[in-house]
């Protein structure tokens, strides 16, 4: 059960504004702050006076709840994430304050529709995907939940790039955010930091003969910060994400300057501010650019002395209380060097022995792996590190020293062979530092993000190291905000719920479970129903006036929303499109409910299947959506610039959840939280957090197919022969060959054909056709359960009822109990 760390009830001084004074706020800033006037403001500048009318209430909960801490002087968790995929702020704020209705209610009575207003702000994209909305659903529930807490990441100049379609192939464009200013951040010049790259390491003596390593740095780099308040729901807590921009260090550029070195001097400008600039554009791929390792180097060191400059203003040079006081959570191996620079910190710096800078280091850091697919396990060339690194590699060399000698050793006297596995740096042709092995050291606690995939980083992963502490390794799954995913994105379904359950569910989720008593009830079975297709009728219009296609939203809304990658098996999908298509042509009247397939997707900008994959997606769907034979029982597009934003749009207007990964590689999901939560009804493997929802809303009400993790290691032991599969069904052998015709890409016979020869002579890596045939017997179960009103309707409700768990409340309050060891800290 959730410990209850949660204040339900509005209680800061925003929740007491009115229409009215909220108007004045407005007019106020609209004059004195944007320097227009209510006659020719434009839509733009409404939108930036009501979010610094909205700010005045943000501010005065940071001021609070930052006195508050420095006052109690509270231990704090630290979460570093390269990633932060935020969305807009505007009316996530609004909301967590209670300031929604009053807001629009003042703006409706000055002209404004709130709805267009929110239009005006960009997303903030900074991450790929789910690790990044993983972090803000997190400090969502952080601040919700009075817990103190630092966000620490990158303030990336470009987010992830926006998705066009050209011709049906993905185009990329970057992303500007913040090209004029971005109202909900406060630039903190005094909280400047300065970190070095490059150079060499000398050995000296001091006078007592004790050796000592002096690091000579070949460039400083200058860390701005930009603090967004993360405003928690209904509490008073506003807690803080702080994000570093790169600079040339001043002291550096004015030398080169003085010298007549103008031009050095701005090269000089140019390659700082280019560790901030971008976004790498892979979710689960490690890049190995040297540029990324500088980013991850740059922003754990500007946030770890940023921690240490705070805890000395309490504490000055008595380091005892640091673990105390500190707790530093890594997502993912990203910032995982901020284990050998805090080392460098206490020994270099502050002239700390050895081994008490370890066992503080020890305590600091926990890890949470989020993926096992082997391409992105970061490792690093000892050569690059070197370079870029110089010091770092030295403390990486010494801590692996010890820990080979004094755990491996020990444990398995004399087994190379172990050595060889556990060793932070891989040997051979080009020795790599392994980041995953050196986040299981350097940390006190790591986790996987469901019950199945933590099992699988022990069992698969790192045995070893489970052999060696098995205390170290645990479980947390994931969660997500209810107060995006379902107040904010679905008012109409969040004000049926407060109706029949009271309003409390929005900070304590397992009160959905009282929906689950009205599932019968026809009544509330309508009620749920009509808003699904209220919210249907609305995405209908979105998807008119972002690909021209008209849908019917009487038929099935069935989406698969995600980052396009072979494991996530966009392309199994469209396979059981394409059989449905053909099963048509085939018999005029075969009989199904009809259908929209919604796809939502980027792939990395260097992943050529993935495109094709999109590619054939709209290749298909022009043909389909424009075939009268098929009488719109087929229809199928795929929506650009797939973000939060559009996913506010399409998660409530969801019937079907397609969450069919090949068992074991998708290490959790969020995507299927949220979709299970709006009343979407899952057709899935046992994958990830699929299996905990199938626990919880029971097997009558997801369609689970295919292999199991341990059916998938059995196949591949055997050998899988995708073609026997191609042989041996006619309908995937139709298909498959379908895509090699020109029946798709008129004239140009042999465009789609890549998925083909992924799967037949690539050899299908991610068993697409092994699970092609229970899949499509989920999807007519899916079928079968629409054409039952009744039935459908109770099925979707208790997916509502039945999915509390994944409140990121939840995963908060279990990083609390089994790693971080924290206290609320009410603010007044
Ligand atoms: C990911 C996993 O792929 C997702 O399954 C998971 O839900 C997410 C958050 O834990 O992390 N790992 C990753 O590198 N990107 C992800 O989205």
């Amino acid at each position: 059960m959730t410990k209850k760390t949660t204040s339900t009830k509005p209680s800061s001084a925003a929740m007491q504004l009115t229409a009215e004074q909220l108007k004045e706020r407005i007019v106020r800033h609209l004059h004195a702050t944007l320097g227009t006037d209510i006659n020719k403001a434009s839509p733009q500048a409404w939108w930036r006076a009501t979010c610094a009318a909205v700010n005045e209430s943000v501010f005065d909960g940071l001021r609070t709840t930052q006195r508050e801490h420095y006052q109690q002087d509270t231990r704090a968790v630290h979460y570093f994430s390269l990633e932060y995929l935020m969305g807009r702020l505007f009316s996530n704020n609004l909301h967590n304050l209670g300031l929604y209705q009053s807001a629009k209610q003042a703006l409706a009575e000055l002209g404004h529709d709130i709805a267009e207003l929110e239009d005006q702000e960009e997303d903030m994209a900074l991450g790929n995907g789910g690790l990044g909305r993983l972090a803000a659903c997190f400090i969502d529930s952080l601040a919700t939940m009075n817990l103190p807490a630092v966000g620490y990441g990158i303030h990336y100049e470009h987010g992830l790039f926006q998705q066009e379609f050209q011709a049906g192939r993905q185009i990329e464009r970057p992303d500007s955010w913040r090209e004029y200013g971005n109202p909900w951040e406060i630039c903190r010049p005094e909280s400047v930091q300065e970190i070095s790259v490059y150079g060499y390491v000398e050995t000296v003596y001091d006078l007592q003969g004790r050796m000592k390593k002096v690091w000579h740095p070949g460039r400083i780099i200058k860390g701005v910060p930009w603090d967004i308040p993360v405003v928690g729901y209904h509490g008073s807590s506003v807690n803080v994400l702080r994000l570093w921009e790169s600079r040339a260090s001043d002291f550096f550029n004015w030398d080169v300057f003085n010298s007549g070195g103008y031009v050095d001097a701005s090269r000089e400008n140019i390659e700082a501010e280019t560790i901030s600039k971008v976004l790498y554009p892979n979710d689960e791929t490690e890049a190995g650019k040297e540029l990324r390792l500088i980013q991850q180097y740059f922003f754990c060191s500007c946030s770890l002395k940023d921690i240490i400059r705070r805890y000395k203003r309490a504490h000055g040079d008595d380091w005892s209380k640091f673990p105390e006081q500190v707790v530093i959570q890594l997502n993912d191996t990203h910032p995982a060097v901020a284990i050998p620079e805090l080392m460098r910190i206490l020994v270099d710096r502050a002239d700390m022995h050895w081994d008490e800078a370890w066992g503080i280091c020890q305590q600091v850091f926990a890890y949470t792996n989020h993926t096992l697919l082997p391409e992105a396990l970061e490792s690093w060339s000892v050569r690059m590190f070197e370079k870029v690194l110089p010091r770092h590699l030295e403390i990486i060399y010494e801590i692996n020293r010890r820990f080979l000698l004094e755990q491996v050793d020990v444990r398995w006297p004399g087994d190379n062979d172990k050595k060889r596995k556990l060793s932070i740096i891989e040997e051979g042709h080009e020795p790599m530092v392994r980041m995953g092995h050196l986040s299981v050291v350097g940390s006190f606690r790591v986790n996987g993000v469901a019950e199945v995939h933590s099992k699988l980083v022990q069992s698969d992963l790192f045995p070893e190291m489970v052999a060696l502490w098995p205390e170290k390794f645990t479980n947390v799954t994931n969660g997500v905000t209810p107060r995006r995913w379902l107040k904010a994105c679905n008012p109409r379904l969040s004000s049926m719920l407060d109706r029949l359950i009271g309003s409390d569910w929005p900070t304590d989720l397992k009160q959905l479970s009282k929906l689950a008593a009205y599932a019968d009830d026809p009544k509330v079975q309508d009620d749920f129903m009509a808003i699904k297709q209220q919210n249907k009728a609305d995405l209908a219009k979105v998807i008119q006036d972002l690909t021209g296609v008209a849908v019917d939203p009487a038929a099935i809304f069935d989406i698969q929303i995600k980052r396009l990658h072979e494991y996530k098996r966009q392309h199994l999908n469209l396979l059981h499109i394409l059989a449905l298509y053909r099963r048509i042509l085939q018999n005029p009247d075969y009989d199904m409910v009809p259908r929209v397939f919604i796809f939502g997707a980027k792939a990395a900008p260097g992943y050529k299947l993935a495109k094709e994959i999109i590619y054939a997606i709209n290749k298909v769907a022009e043909k389909i959506n424009h075939d009268k034979r098929v009488k719109d029982r087929i229809k199928v597009v795929f929506m650009p610039n797939y973000r939060v934003t559009l996913a506010e749009k399409m998660i409530p207007a969801a019937d079907v959840s397609e969450q069919i990964s090949t068992a074991g590689k998708e290490a959790s999901g969020t995507g299927n939280m949220k979709l299970a939560l709006n009343g979407a009804i899952t057709v899935g493997t046992l994958d990830g957090a699929n299996i905990e929802i199938a626990e919880e809303v029971g097997e009558d009400n997801i369609a689970i197919f295919g292999l199991t993790v341990d059916e998938v290691k059995a196949l591949r032991q055997s050998g899988y022969h995708s073609r026997d599969y191609y042989h041996n069904n006619p309908e995937i052998k139709a298909v498959l060959d379908w895509l090699e015709t020109d029946y798709f890409t008129p004239g140009k016979p042999g465009e789609l054909a890549a998925i083909k020869h992924s799967l037949l002579e690539g050899g299908d890596p991610y068993l697409v056709l092994a699970d092609f045939e229970g899949y499509q017997a989920a999807q007519q179960q899916i079928d079968g359960w629409y054409r039952d009103k009744a039935g459908w309707a109770k099925k979707a409700i208790m997916n509502t009822a039945c999915v509390g768990k994944f409140t990121s409340d939840r995963s908060i309050q279990d990083y609390v109990d089994r790693v971080w060891q924290l206290k609320p800290c009410k603010v007044d």
